[in-house]
């Protein structure tokens, strides 16, 4: 049997269960606040197995808590096809980062099962942890140490606001898992995402081919200066973290717009002590991040910030640290899987175009230890990161019916 172009998954089903995961851990208006091995992602998880059962497949937790869920293939000695994302989301998240992945991922499983579909690989649906990076730092956590880009004991021991362990947390929730990380081996992967940019839907376009993933590099900045009264202390005298940490924002801003149209760069963390009213700021730690399809331009705009911050922090009188808390190269994926991917999409009808990811994702690790691709569907205004972050159920639809004909013909369907 080949794959027709009237194959497709339920798109009504789909949508149910993602909004079934996404009533749990509700953020405020509307979007998820489900953060990694929090108390509402150890129900996410739970929810899932539960599905994962159903749908008669056996599930393996490695030692970051990945999860990966196998439907057995009439050849279990071949390397299965893998196919997910993430169900942890930022604090005040949407309901589609990362879910639509790993939920069609699903999706395509209760599709073969209802069609009563063989293939020859297994297929394995996947949960990786921490890809937002949020609670603990850096991104894409899980499937970094399965890239062997991390060591397992580095990422147990990152910590959260709370000086809370990721090892700890993992046991804690009950999904520290004993599967070596990395051990599993793979064929192919194929990840399902948002956009998270305005593209497709400015250009009325279904589907995103995406064909490279951009560089992301976290600069974690630490200003030391002196607290004092802000009432009564002379402005000669004062040495002012927060009026350094705000003159190195704006010059994160310039050195971006310098670099346009493709750089980008902002600071979306900072911690400010001993952050009262009335006492200047003695110390700041904030994170700039600074992303760039080209490595080059990314180390360029990192030797800019470090001189403009440098001479901002001695104007002041600032100590200044600066620590490198995250980063990927821009990633090429994998021309036999991005062809697949772009295949499906003409024999299913949808209009596509090739994309580079803004943003980060597990597949861009992944792409280190075997042929990946990823598959983006619109989103309205290219919102995300965002609790107002919104799909339509067509855009999820065609996403994971592009999804489900570039998965099963890796997996090879048996006549
Ligand atoms: O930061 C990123 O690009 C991803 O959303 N974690
Ligand atoms: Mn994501
Ligand atoms: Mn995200």
């Amino acid at each position: 049997m080949t794959l027709e172009s009237n194959m497709r998954i339920n798109g009504n089903r789909l949508w149910d269960a993602l909004m079934e995961m996404a009533k749990i851990g509700p953020g405020v208006r509307g979007g998820n606040n489900r953060q990694t091995l929090t108390d509402e992602d150890a129900e996410g998880r739970k929810l899932f197995t539960r599905w994962c059962e159903d749908a008669g497949l056996t599930i393996g937790i490695d030692q970051m808590g990945t999860m990966f869920a196998r439907r057995e293939g009439t050849e279990p000695d071949l390397d299965p096809v893998m196919v997910g994302s993430h169900l942890d989301t930022q604090p005040t998240g949407g309901k589609y980062d990362g879910v639509l992945g790993v939920l069609s991922g699903l999706e395509i499983i209760r599709t073969l099962n209802e069609l009563g579909i063989k293939t020859r690989r297994p297929i394995v649906v996947v949960n990786w942890t921490n890809e937002e990076g949020t609670r603990f730092a850096p991104p894409m956590l899980a499937s970094g140490v399965f890239a062997d880009v991390h060591t397992l004991d580095w990422a147990y021991a990152r910590q959260d606001a709370e000086g809370k362990t990721m090892g700890a947390e993992l046991e804690r929730i009950g999904f520290k898992g004993d599967e070596p990380v990395g051990a599993r081996k793979m064929h192919a992967f194929f990840e399902l995402h948002i956009e998270q940019g305005p593209i497709l839907e400015a250009e009325g376009i279904d589907i995103g081919v995406v064909t490279h993933g951009q560089g992301l590099n976290w600069l974690q900045v630490t200003l030391t200066g002196r607290e004092s009264h802000t009432g009564s202390t002379p402005m000669p005298m004062r040495v002012n973290a927060g009026l350094g940490m705000a003159r190195i924002t704006q010059a994160v801003d310039e050195i971006a717009w310098s670099h346009a149209p493709l750089a980008v760069g902002a600071v979306g963390h900072c911690d400010v002590y001993p952050n009262s009213r009335n006492i200047i700021p003695g110390k700041v730690v904030f994170t700039i991040d600074f992303r760039h399809p080209e490595k080059d331009v990314i180390a360029t705009m990192e030797a800019e910030l470090r001189e403009r911050a440098t001479k901002i922090a001695d104007d002041i009188g600032l100590q200044m640290e600066i620590e490198q808390t995250g980063g990927f190269d821009p990633v090429k994926f994998d021309d036999t899987c991005v062809k697949a991917v772009r295949d499906a999409a003409v024999r299913l009808g949808y209009t596509h175009r090739d994309l580079v990811s803004g943003a980060g994702h597990d597949a861009c690790w992944i792409n280190r230890v075997a042929p990946t691709a990823m598959i983006m569907c619109p989103c309205v205004d290219g919102l995300s990161h965002n609790e107002d972050e919104e799909i339509t159920p067509e855009w999820a639809t065609a996403g994971a019916d592009v999804l489900y004909h570039a998965v099963v013909e890796t997996a090879e369907i048996v006549e």
